[in-house]
Parts: structure tokens; C-alpha cells; sequence
């Protein structure tokens, strides 16, 4: 492994000359490499310094793409509503999120992204300040997951869980845990949020 942020930045300025499917190379390229790097840390094979140097390799990469995913003409068109994302509260794993965000601006939705590591009270304020229809929270640790639950009943007790179109993600995240917490909308990767969140606001 190389952790090459400056072959990353190639490959990706490569694909875009080529008129590869930016977001193919993505989810199946920088995703599946991240994801392997994360497998031989899990096994002890790898250690934190390296995962960080394959998530900035990566992040390298998905920055060059960012801009040119809209003239790929994935757009579904602008005005799908204010969509709040953020990594929960505790948690500072943000480069899934930022891929989703990149993703839903480039769907038509007016993104508000805020962050990672995000105190519950600061999502609220954000939906409220923004008007937000829709707000993504991500959660990639166990330990982190529970505050997803939390903002659900802080929505609530807040009354204003019933103008908004909640959506939860993230690698330990499943369909079953949004049910449980009664979260609107569970999505697994960038390509299936695009998917649900534009047909939610599309009615
Ligand atoms: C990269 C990484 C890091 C980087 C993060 C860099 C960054 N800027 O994000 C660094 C090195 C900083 C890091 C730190 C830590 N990490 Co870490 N990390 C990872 C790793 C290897 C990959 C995560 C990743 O970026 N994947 C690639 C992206 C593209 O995938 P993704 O995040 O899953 O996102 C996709 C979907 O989940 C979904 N999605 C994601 N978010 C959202 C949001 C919405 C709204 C929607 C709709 C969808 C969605 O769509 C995305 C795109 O397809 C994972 C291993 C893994 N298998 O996940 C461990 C992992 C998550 N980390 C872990 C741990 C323990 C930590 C640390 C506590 C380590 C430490 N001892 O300090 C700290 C966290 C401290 C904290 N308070 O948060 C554990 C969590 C274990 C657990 N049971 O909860 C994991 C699983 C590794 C492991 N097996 O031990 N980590």
C-alpha cells in the first residue's frame, strides 16, 4: 500500500479526461480501496497512521471529482429542498458523509453541511436556522450510533420532528436501526441516498 494522494489526484484528473462514471470510481475504486484498508486494520495488519494516510489519499482524489460530478449531467435538477448533513456528535469519521453531501448538491438538493463531531443541540439549530426539510446524520462507531436515537427524541420533545424528513447512514447503520429509532429513511451508500431522498421529495 502506498497511500499516494498525488496518484489519487491522477487517477481521478485521468477518469475525468476519459469520461469515466465519476461516481463508479467512487464507490467501487476509492470506496472498496477504503474499505480494505479498514478490513486489515480491523485484523491488526494495518494501524491508525495508515488508515489516516488512506483516507487523505482518498479525500485527495474525491476532491478533484467534486466539481465535475454536476457536469456529468447527474443532476436531477435543482429545488429539491434544504437537506441538513452532519456527523453525529462524538463521532469525527467524515469522508462517507462528505461523499453523500457532494452527492445530494449534485441531485439538486440545497445542502448544509455542518460538519462532523456535531453536538445534537447545533443539528437542531441548523435545521431551524435553514428552514431544512431533511436532515442525514451519519454514525460510523457503535458508541456513536445511540446519539442517532437521541436526536430523534430531542426532535420530537422539540416539536419540530414532524417538519422533517429524517435520514440515517453510516457503515454500522442498518435499515433495522432506523426502524428502531423511527428514522424516516435508512441509506447505505451515496448512490442509494441519491435515490430515496429524490424520490422523498419528489412525493
Ligand atoms: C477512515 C477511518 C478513520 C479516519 C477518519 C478520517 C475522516 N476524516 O473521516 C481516522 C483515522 C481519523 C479514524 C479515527 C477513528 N476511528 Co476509524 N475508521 C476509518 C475506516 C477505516 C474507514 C471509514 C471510511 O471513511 N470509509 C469510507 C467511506 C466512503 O465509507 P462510509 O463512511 O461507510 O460511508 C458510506 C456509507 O456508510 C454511507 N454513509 C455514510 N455517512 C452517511 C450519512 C448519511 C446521511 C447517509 C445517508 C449515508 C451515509 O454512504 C457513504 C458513501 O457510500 C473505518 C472502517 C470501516 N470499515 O468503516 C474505521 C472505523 C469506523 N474506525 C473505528 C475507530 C474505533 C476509530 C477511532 C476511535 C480510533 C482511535 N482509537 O482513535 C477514531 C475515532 C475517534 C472519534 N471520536 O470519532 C472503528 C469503529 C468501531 C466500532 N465498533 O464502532 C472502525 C469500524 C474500524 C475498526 N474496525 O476498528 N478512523
Amino acid at each position: 500500500m502506498s497511500y499516494d494522494a498525488g496518484a489519487c489526484r491522477e487517477a481521478a484528473a485521468r477518469a475525468i479526461g476519459e469520461g469515466a462514471d465519476l461516481v463508479d470510481l467512487i464507490q467501487s475504486g476509492f470506496t472498496a480501496g477504503m474499505n480494505e484498508v479498514g478490513a486489515l486494520y480491523e485484523a491488526k495488519k494495518l494501524f491508525l497512521p495508515h488508515v489516516m494516510a488512506a483516507a487523505n489519499a482518498m479525500n485527495a482524489g474525491v476532491d478533484v471529482l467534486a466539481p465535475h460530478l454536476s457536469a456529468q449531467g447527474r443532476s436531477a435538477g435543482a429545488g429539491l429542498g434544504t437537506f441538513v448533513i452532519c456527523t453525529i456528535e462524538g463521532d469525527i469519521h467524515s469522508i462517507g458523509k462528505d461523499i453523500v453531501a457532494i452527492m445530494l448538491k449534485v441531485a439538486g438538493f440545497n445542502v448544509v453541511n455542518i460538519g462532523r463531531d456535531v453536538p445534537l443541540a447545533e443539528i437542531i439549530k441548523a435545521c431551524r436556522d435553514s428552514g431544512a426539510g431533511y436532515v442525514g446524520t451519519s454514525a460510523l462507531m457503535t458508541s456513536t450510533m445511540t446519539n442517532q436515537k437521541t436526536l430523534e427524541e430531542m426532535l420530537r420533545r422539540d416539536g419540530i420532528r414532524d417538519k422533517l424528513t429524517t435520514n440515517v447512514g453510516g457503515a454500522p447503520v442498518t435499515q433495522s436501526w432506523a426502524d428502531e429509532i423511527g428514522a424516516d429513511i435508512y441509506t447505505e451508500n451515496a448512490s442509494d441516498a441519491v435515490r430515496k431522498m429524490t424520490q422523498a421529495a419528489r412525493g
